[in-house]
């Protein structure tokens, strides 16, 4: 999967270079590309945003640098993943529709997409206008209801739910299979050894027991009872919108 994000803060996305998802980009299973959006700014400043038309708060990112960019980034992805390869083109933005492992799910299954961080504002209508028209495909996706001051921290959060779905990048693919919101429910709690923890204060806790029973089947009805229990009480609307 080539990943590449367009932003005015590149070293904001370094932490792709970390952790799971550097491991993987060092495995050659993703390819990560950040690129500086002023770098197709043309004045002097490296001007990239403007105040907005017809009066208002904060500023609008101008069109025309936007345009240069995913023009040379989608040049570039296709120099290396071939002429037919189109990149899904993904604005984290606040209005988007919200993220969920579903989408998460899907898009890891991508040979290319292409982030586009907004910043003040938002960015010029015109350039989501432009894309459609030349026939690429968009997505804006919103990580929750609350607004944060662009998309890099969204990118990073997006990048890491979807690259870690793909083939390869977790060692124990299991794992993906038990994980909240796999199944469309939180996960059932975990425990470890010691089976018995005296507490900082002094209070015994005991795992429960059926975890040490050695009896799968019992373990496995017990788990997905604790997981349709906390589903039911944290997240009534998981709980009414499942199959
Ligand atoms: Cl994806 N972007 C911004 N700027 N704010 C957000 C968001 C995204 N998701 C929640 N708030």
């Amino acid at each position: 999967m080539r990943i590449d994000a367009i932003t005015i803060f590149p070293d904001y996305l370094r932490a792709l270079d970390l952790s799971l998802i550097g491991k993987a980009a060092r495995d050659g299973l993703i390819s990560v590309h950040r690129h500086d959006l002023r770098e197709w700014a043309h004045d002097r400043h490296r001007t990239v945003d403007d105040s907005p038309l017809g009066g208002g708060a904060g500023m609008v990112m101008k069109p025309e640098p936007w345009a240069e960019a995913f023009a040379a980034v989608i040049e570039q992805g296709k120099a290396e993943l071939g002429p037919q390869a189109e990149p899904l083109i993904v604005f984290p933005n606040p209005a988007g529709q919200v993220f969920a492992q579903a989408t998460a799910q899907e898009w890891s299954g991508r040979e290319w997409i292409l982030f586009a961080c907004g910043r003040y504002e938002g960015i010029d209508e015109r350039v989501y206008e432009h894309l459609e028209a030349a026939g690429h495909e968009i997505a804006l996706v919103s990580l929750g209801d609350y607004v944060l001051n662009g998309g890099e921290v969204a990118v990073l959060a997006l990048t890491e739910a979807i690259v870690r779905l793909v083939p390869g990048v977790v060692g124990n693919a299991e794992s993906l299979v038990e994980e909240s919101h796999s199944d469309g429910l939180l996960e059932y709690p975990l425990y470890t050894r010691p089976a018995r923890w005296v507490d900082p204060a002094g209070a015994v806790r005991e795992a429960p027991e059926i975890l040490l029973s050695g009896d799968h089947g019992r373990i496995a009805a017990w788990r997905s009872e604790r997981s349709a229990e906390r589903t039911r009480e944290r997240r009534p609307d998981l709980w009414d919108a499942r199959d």
